[in-house]
This record gives structure tokens, sequence and C-alpha cells, in this order.
């Protein structure tokens, strides 16, 4: 890439690129180059510099050659079976600087509560920077100031929002500099319909005009995914397994169907089977691995074992037969035996001693950036769904279509803006702000599969190997285990493998 290019790219995201810091990242091959860019970017914006230094770009780069932590290809034959994953080099990469588990600062003090959700604030805003608009972009103070009618665009936290007695809705934004009531007229039906879908705690914009000590609001624009097309890598063999939700240890944990599937990853199905297996080189586990022990209140009745370290070794027996060729990246879940508020650190040694010891195991934390075979895949287990579901009126069908969640997630670049429902760690950054726009945003928690392209990005929820609970029944779930998708780097498919 050429470094007017870099300076260029740079520019067009408020940014300024020091001559050596361009020539470093010019140096690089062309998607490098763009990874590291867009890396740089993010990281500049997240500490509110104005310019890309030299010494962040070598930090970068640094980190890019000790994260590369792909092994090596398997030297050791297994008998027989030659499957082509075997022979891959594994591309894997972490981004442990968006990984709560070696960062986790906080000690729950007011302070902590201003700088995260100033935190969330400043960066949410620079993404709501970044949408197109003729308006002035101002903030609360500004608001104040404008001319009666004089149009703008606003960006601020919803604070409160209620009806009022006349049937209009008022919602209570906020900045640093101050509050201002903003209206959603009931005369004007298109935006009084956008009125449940703006969310409690979430930073986003208003398109208006000020009218006495109100602001009128004619459009709502959140921060949004760029449009594109889904991410294809071309030459890229080597195909990504998604997982969720095993419950192991639960008494409706389907270990049959997981022994089948486990199997199926042996290279021991049909053949249309056995060749899927065969070029899968990478599994994505998000979360809910074992069932763990007082999660809900009648929970004894239902488990196998109440010894959480039985439930993990016998988690450890299990993903121990996935073949060593291929890499397993496995996040905590809401049962896991992490703090169950988000963001959640790595499963400690304590539980899984054994199973980090393998070469082709990876632990990460909840949410988690990984790049993998050349996509960025966010990973995050759902918890959040759960509020998302119940506080957005439009998700109300949430638990049977998850992918509409997903939607929302990524349309407010966060994973869970309401605060207080589910408990959040305000931890010195908001570790739930999407920044990175990613090629794959990969969840679970529902139980419920869902599959959707949203402006580029291939939604996935991996679903469960847990049978329907007497409890999902009785709420109207309707769960969908062993249902195994398989996404292919190359053609940007999904294909999705049923092992009930
Ligand atoms: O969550 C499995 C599914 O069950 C997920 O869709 C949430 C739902 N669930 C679990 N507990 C509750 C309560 N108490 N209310 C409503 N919905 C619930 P898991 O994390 O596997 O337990
Ligand atoms: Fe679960
Ligand atoms: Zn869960």
């Amino acid at each position: 890439m050429d470094c007017r290019l870099v300076a260029e790219l740079a520019k067009r995201r408020d940014l300024l690129v020091e001559p050596a810091a361009a020539d470093a990242i010019a140096a690089l091959d062309d998607e490098e180059a763009r990874n590291l860019l867009d890396e740089a970017v993010t990281s500049a914006l997240e500490s509110n510099a104005f310019v890309l230094t030299e010494s962040l770009v070598k930090r970068l780069l640094d980190e890019r050659t000790t994260e590369l932590k792909a092994s090596q290809p398997v030297a050791v034959k297994a008998e027989g079976y030659e499957p082509p994953s075997k022979k891959l080099k594994a591309e894997l990469r972490f981004h442990e600087g968006r990984d709560v588990s070696d960062n986790s600062r906080c000690t729950g003090n007011i302070q902590d509560f201003v700088s995260f959700f100033r935190n969330r604030f400043n960066r949410q805003k620079a993404l709501l920077r970044r949408r197109r608009t003729d308006l002035p972009v101002i903030g609360v103070r500004e608001a104040k100031r404008l001319q009666e009618r004089e149009r703008a665009r606003l960006i601020g936290m919803v604070a409160d929002k209620r009806e009022t007695r006349n049937g209009h809705v008022i919602v209570e934004f906020e900045d640093e500099s101050g509050a201002m009531p903003c209206l959603f007229s009931k005369k004007n039906e298109g935006v009084l319909a956008l009125a449940p879908r703006v969310m409690l705690d979430e930073v986003v914009a208003f398109d208006g005009l000020r009218w006495k000590d109100l602001f009128i609001v004619e459009a709502v624009e959140w921060p949004e995914v760029p449009l594109r097309e889904p991410k294809k890598v071309p030459g890229k063999k080597g195909t990504v397994g998604f997982l969720s939700d095993l419950h192991v240890g639960s008494k409706y944990f389907l270990r049959e169907e997981f022994s089948r599937f486990l199997k199926f990853l042996n290279g021991e199905g049909d053949a249309e089977q056995a060749e899927a297996a065969g070029n899968i080189k990478y599994l994505l586990l998000a979360g809910d691995l074992v069932d763990g022990i007082g999660i809900y209140p009648t929970q004894e009745e239902q488990l196998v074992t109440k010894d959480i370290y039985e439930q993990y070794e016998a988690l450890t027996d299990l993903l121990c037969q996935v073949p060593d060729w291929i890499e397993l990246v496995v996040a905590p879940g809401n049962h896991d035996a992490v703090r169950t508020a988000d963001p959640q650190p790595r499963l400690p040694s304590e539980f899984v001693g054994e199973l980090e010891k393998r070469k082709n195991v990876h632990l990460v934390g909840d949410p988690a950036y990984v790049e993998v075979a050349g996509l960025n895949v966010l990973m995050y287990h759902g918890t959040s769904a759960d509020t998302w579901i119940s506080s957005l009126q439009p998700l109300r069908d949430g638990y049977h279509r998850p992918e509409i969640v997903g939607r929302e997630m990524l349309r407010r670049r966060h994973l869970l803006p309401l605060y207080g429902e589910k408990p959040i760690v305000p931890e010195k950054k908001d570790y739930m702000v999407i920044d990175a726009v990613p090629d794959v945003f990969h969840f679970g928690h529902v139980h419920k599969n869902g599959y959707k392209n949203y402006r580029g990005t291939t939604i996935v929820n991996s679903g469960t190997w847990q049978d329907t609970t007497d409890f999902q029944l009785r709420i109207g779930h309707e769960p969908s285990p062993c249902e195994f998708p398989v996404l292919d780097p190359e053609t940007a498919s999904l294909k999705v493998f049923n092992f009930k």
C-alpha cells in the first residue's frame, strides 16, 4: 500500500499520520496494511488521539508477532485419517486489548462508573461522527443555543424515555454538557414509530430542530456497521465451526449426539460428512460449557453431578477428543465458573488446566475478538440477549429469531447498552462497545440457531447441545439442539449439519 493512501484512509477517519507510521504500515502487504491501519485507528480513537504515531504502530506490529500463536502442522500421523486441514497451518490471532481477561482493573467505586460511561460515550460518539450528514453535528450545549427551528444532528445518551399524557414520547438526552428533552411527536407517525426502538442508556444521534426548550426529533441515526459485501478470503482453506451452550453436567446435555459430533470431527461420518469434517480447521465455542451449580433455584435436580470440578473434568474429556489439528477457541458463558457479570475473563486453570495445556486449545474472555483465517470474528456468549428481548419491543420474537437480536447489537455497535438489568462490571473501558467491525458475529445463549447477513457481517447463533428443559418449554422457547454451523472463509458460505 502506498503511504499516501495510508494517510488518506486515516484522514477519512479524522486522524493524521506521522510519516514514519505511514511508512511502517505501507511496508506491509495490502491486506495486512489495511488490518493494521484499522486496528491503529481504532486504538487511537479509543484514547482520543488526533495523530497515529509511529510508536503506536510499532506496538501493534510487536503484538502481531507475539500474538501469532498459531500451532504448526501436526507432525505425528493419526492412524489412517489424513484430512486436508491436518496439513494446514492455523491462522489465529487474539486481540488481547479487547479482552478483559488480563485487563480487569475495576474496584467498583463511583469513579469507575464515571470513567466507564465516559469511555462508552466517547467511543460511540466517534462511531456516530463517521455517519454522513449535511447537518452540523452537535452536543447538548450547542443544541440549546440553536436558533428557533434551526436543524442539527444531536448526539447524546438516552437517560430516560417517557410517554406524555397527549401520546407523544419524550427522550431525556444527556451528554457531559447537560440534558435536553427530545420530542417524538405523535403528529409525525414515522418518527413516533421509532421511539420504541430507542433504548435506555444507548448513545445515539437525533436529527431534528430546536423548538422552545425541546429538540424535535425528525430522524434517528444509530452508529451502524458499514454496508459492504460479506468478506471472502480467496484461496483460504480451512473452515470454521461454531458451538455454544454444551451444558455438560446437566441431565439434559445431549451426550450421545455430542459423541456423534466428535466422531464426525474425527472423520467417522458418511462420505459427505467426512469431507466436510476434514476441512474444519477452527472451532469456536462461545460459553455455557458446563451447567454449573446454583445458577437458578431448582437446578440441583437437573444435574448429573453437583461437583463443579467434575463437570469441567467431563468437559475436558470431551474436548480432548477434538482432533489436535483443529484449533479450539473457548470462551465462558453465564453458567461457567467465572464472574457472571459481563465482560467475563477467561476460565481459570483451576477448572480447565488440562485443556489449557493442549496446544490447540485457546482460552479467551467473553466477549473476545479473534482473527480466524483472515476473518475478524466477534465471539460473545450472548447473556445480554435476555435484556435486549425484554426491553426492545421490536425484538419480542428474539428467542425464536436470535439473529435479529444480533442485528440490533451490531446496529448499535454495543453488546448491552442498558445498564442495571443484567450485571455489568464498570471497567475503565467499556468492553461491550463493538468498535472494530466484525466480519462474523458469533453468539449463543438463547439455545436457538439463527443466521443472517447483516450489512456484510455474518451473524451466527450456534444454538446448543442441551435438550429442551422443562423451564424453556414452559416459557415457550423452542431450542434447536445439535445444529452445527460451519463457515467457509473462501466463499463466505455457511453450511449447517444436524446431529439430532
Ligand atoms: O439460557 C438458556 C435460555 O433460557 C436463554 O434463552 C435464556 C433463557 N433463560 C434462562 N433463564 C431464564 C430466566 N430466568 N428468565 C427468562 N429466560 C431465561 P442459559 O444461560 O443456558 O440458562
Ligand atoms: Fe446456555
Ligand atoms: Zn447462557
